[in-house]
């Protein structure tokens, strides 16, 4: 529906918001999404005439599309992402602060005419199920009608959260150009985006709020549901509303006596959410249900209890390294009205990714067009090639992934990819010691962001590029969460690695569906049955409390996996306390006191 939209809303900032964007934007024309599906097959058929889109053998990836990104727009831009306020000190060390003031003059003059010969689509959206009191509404405006599709997969789009809104509801502008305005009799290119980095913005004015995005088509930079709203700009709202937005998978672990424990778990961007979140369990009788693999926004229940929902709507996922081995169930749901980006193109006209336990075909088209077989050497997909895929299509999908109360959460992993050190399991003592744990966590870099790969950073609770303030204050207000509800009802903390490797460079554990064996103890954790060993670092599993039944691992790479190596752990300390040094006088006290604690225990 091409629908005016004072014809569909009576909205009257809504209304007059829009009519100043078009006056700066000067788009030729305005399109309002309706959501429907007839919507999203029309913008899919104007995806493929552009020439942005292939469509896929209708067979083998039934409704499915290729999308190849320019080669200079594949990932999130970290560098070029801002957090806009008056003060410094409330963006904090871990951001790129830019004053409000002088940020939004410049917005206004970059975005000026930037829509100059191209459609504007207005994309009313809600993260959270509609009508939802927890659920907020964005509206997204963007010259990309890939982005239009993408959203209508991530988030709940459409009439329906324009009505929601009805009047006078508050709603999250959201403004989003790819930089590349047409000039008349101009030629489009397949993949249009602003070429030269220095030039893209990611920009958060927290204080309005507001985001305006310039630049760049790809994932988190553009569809800005997702890393934008739903964390930074949630994460600061949550902060002062008193509740907690993070970048967290979500999943039901239901025992074979048919007992289920919800668990949220923190990994960097890349670090395997999607394979826990809707993991297929090795252990017999044990199974994984999934909420959400990337954002949970997280409240206290009136039981006292903290209940998490999953803000959207579909899956984001890395493609390179899902297999039906590693993730048998986002291979399914990617079987179909499934949108890839940057992964390779076989003959038959299916898609095909490094380790996708699929034999390398003879040739394909790889992800940058070009002819490929595998005697090039050369990447098919780009490691940060992703698909967009319905999480209604998650066979093993929650019942309550929709639930507007959200489910409430037993236990919080914290974790990243750590080669040495870091044992596979280690349960925190108490809240605030999960917290310095949350705080302490780290992990080597992945390809989800456009910097130096395998490099060690720290990246507290996994919020890093995600964290809309100052990182201090967030890390007081999970710690406030003890004051505000019986600590016993509190989920349980454990730190996680399945990255740990030997002296050869050889992962030690085999992750995966494995990895059941972990949730296992924590579940028995949980219920208070899990046999621990107290150590100086926390509680790890007692011997034999792991079930390792059937599982071929040596006892020498068990050992490894669950010491305390009282060395590597120094190193951590010594690491971690200069990382809080960057935070000053925001950095809450019960942290150094922890981390004096961690160092007495070691001796
Ligand atoms: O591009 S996204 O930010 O959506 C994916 C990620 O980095 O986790
Ligand atoms: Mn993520």
């Amino acid at each position: 529906m091409a629908g005016a939209l004072d014809a569909i809303t009576q909205h009257k900032g809504l209304l007059a918001w829009l009519t100043e964007v078009v006056e700066l934007l000067k788009p030729d024309s305005v399109y309002t999404c309706d959501g429907s599906e007839e919507e999203y097959k029309y913008m899919c058929d104007l995806l493929v005439e552009q020439g942005t889109f292939t469509p896929l053998n209708q067979t083998l990836r039934p409704d499915s599309f290729l999308a190849r990104s320019h080669p200079s727009d594949v990932a999130r831009v970290e560098d070029r992402t801002f957090i806009a306020v008056a003060d410094m000190n409330e963006a904090g060390p871990t951001n790129n602060w830019v004053p409000a003031r002088d940020m939004k003059d410049k917005m206004l003059r970059i975005f000026k005419n930037c829509m100059e010969g191209r459609t504007m689509y207005v994309i009313p959206f809600s993260m959270g199920p509609v009508g939802s009191p927890f659920s907020k509404i964005g509206i997204e405006v963007t010259d990309s009608p890939y982005v239009v599709v993408n959203m209508s997969i991530m988030t709940r789009v459409g009439l329906p959260v324009l009505e929601a809104l009805g009047e006078c509801g508050d709603f999250i502008p959201c403004i989003h150009s790819i930089g590349a305005p047409l000039a008349p009799f101009q030629a489009d290119v397949p993949w249009p985006c602003e070429r030269d980095p220095k030039h893209k913005y990611i920009v958060h004015f927290q204080e309005e709020p507001s985001i305006w995005s310039y630049g760049s088509g790809y994932g988190g930079n553009a569809l800005l549901g997702k890393k934008c709203l739903a964390l930074r700009v949630a994460s600061s709202m949550a902060k002062k509303e008193g509740w907690l937005a993070e970048h967290m998978l979500i999943l039901g672990l239901t025992s074979p006596e048919g007992k289920t424990h919800y668990i949220a778990g923190a990994f960097p961007s890349a670090c395997g959410k999607t394979n826990l979140a809707m993991m297929l369990p090795t252990l017999p009788g044990w199974t994984v249900t999934c909420v959400g693999d990337d954002i949970a926004w997280m409240r206290l229940g009136e039981d006292g209890r903290l209940y998490a929902m999953n803000p959207e709507t579909g899956f984001f996922g890395v493609a390179p390294g899902t297999s039906y081995a590693s993730n048998p169930n986002a291979m399914e749901s990617a079987k179909s009205n499934t949108i890839f980006t940057n992964t390779g193109l076989t003959d038959e006209g299916d898609v095909w990714w490094e380790d996708m336990g699929v034999a390398a075909p003879a040739h394909l088209i790889d992800w940058e067009g070009n002819d490929w077989t595998p005697e090039d050497g050369r990447k098919a997909a780009h490691p940060n090639s992703r698909f967009t895929a319905p999480a209604r299509q998650c066979p093993v999908i929650d019942p309550k992934w929709q639930d507007p109360a959200g489910v409430p959460i037993s236990a919080f992993l914290f974790g990243g990819r750590r080669a040495s050190t870091i044992p596979l399991v280690n349960q925190a003592f108490d809240w605030e010691h999960g917290v310095f744990m949350g705080s302490a966590a780290g992990s080597e870099t992945t390809a989800a962001n456009l910097s130096k790969t395998g490099v060690l950073r720290h990246d507290p609770f996994a919020m890093l590029p995600f964290c809309g303030y100052n990182m201090g204050d967030y890390f007081s207000h999970w710690l406030s969460f003890a004051g505000r509800t019986d600590a016993e009802k509190l989920p349980k903390v454990f730190f996680v690695n399945w990255f740990r490797k030997d002296d050869d460079g050889k992962f030690l554990w085999p992750g995966y569906g494995e990895n059941s064996r972990v949730l296992k103890w924590i579940f028995e954790r949980v219920e208070g049955t899990g046999e621990a060993v107290e150590t100086p670092i926390g509680y790890l599993p007692a011997p034999g409390a792991l079930d390792l039944s059937g599982l071929d691992i040596s006892d020498d790479a068990m050992k490894q996996l669950l010491a305390v190596e009282k060395e590597g752990w120094l190193n951590e300390v010594d690491g971690l306390s200069k990382y809080y040094d960057e935070f000053g006088d925001r950095l809450p006290a019960e942290l150094r006191k922890q981390l004096a604690a961690l160092k007495e225990r070691l001796g």
